[in-house]
């Protein structure tokens, strides 16, 4: 499914964050560390090689709501964008913090002269936030953070599951223009 807002095409799909050759750049749904472990992280780091471990040694600690950006090594993406998410029910406001990756991770692409951005859906595995108040906060805070961003001209949802990608859908669907 794909819209236009604000000049930029905001598309959602199924499948893998590590299988999007096609964006300048893909979102890490990362620990604090910057380290592999399970999930999105470790997908990414799996996917990227080792150099990617040692160019995120130099950045982290990172703290929820913030992003930072890498290369992306024997990725297919020129940029990998490590945001951290909240976890649910310990990091407050969870919310804001949620919405923060967004907005951070878009500025750091803009910042970087990146069109095309693809993000998980961050916080809603390991780190337990409920997935239809988390597609909230991801596509109202990609599209407010576009008005900010004339450079980027897409952005990908990228869910796991055919039950996740609908309600995407339906989240995209009811926000409208
Ligand atoms: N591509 C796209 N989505 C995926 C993939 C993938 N390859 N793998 C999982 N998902 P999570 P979090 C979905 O747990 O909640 C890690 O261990 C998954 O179904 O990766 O932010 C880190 O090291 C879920 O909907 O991220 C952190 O410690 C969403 O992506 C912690 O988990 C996010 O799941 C971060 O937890």
């Amino acid at each position: 499914m794909n819209t236009a807002h604000r000049g930029a095409m905001l598309e959602c799909v199924q499948g893998d964050i590590t299988q999007q050759p096609d964006m300048d750049a893909i979102v890490n749904a990362a620990n604090g560390a910057l380290l592999p472990g399970g999930g999105v992280a470790g997908a990414i780091h799996r996917a990227a090689g080792p150099g990617l471990v040692q160019e995120c040694r130099k950045l982290a600690p990172i703290h929820p709501g913030e992003a930072v950006s890498t290369g992306g090594h024997r990725l297919p993406n020129r940029h990998v964008i490590h945001c951290l998410g909240p976890v649910y029910g310990v990091d407050e406001p969870a919310a804001a913090l949620l919405a923060s990756c967004y907005r951070q991770a878009l500025r750091l692409a803009e910042q970087q002269g990146l069109a095309s951005v693809a993000f998980p859906a961050i916080s809603t595995g390991v780190f337990g936030y409920p997935l239809e108040p988390a597609a909230r906060i991801a596509v109202n805070t990609v599209k407010a953070t576009l008005a900010e961003c004339p450079g980027i001209k897409r952005v990908r949802f990228v869910l796991f599951s055919a039950a996740d990608l609908a309600c995407y859908r339906r989240v995209l669907a009811e926000t409208g223009e």
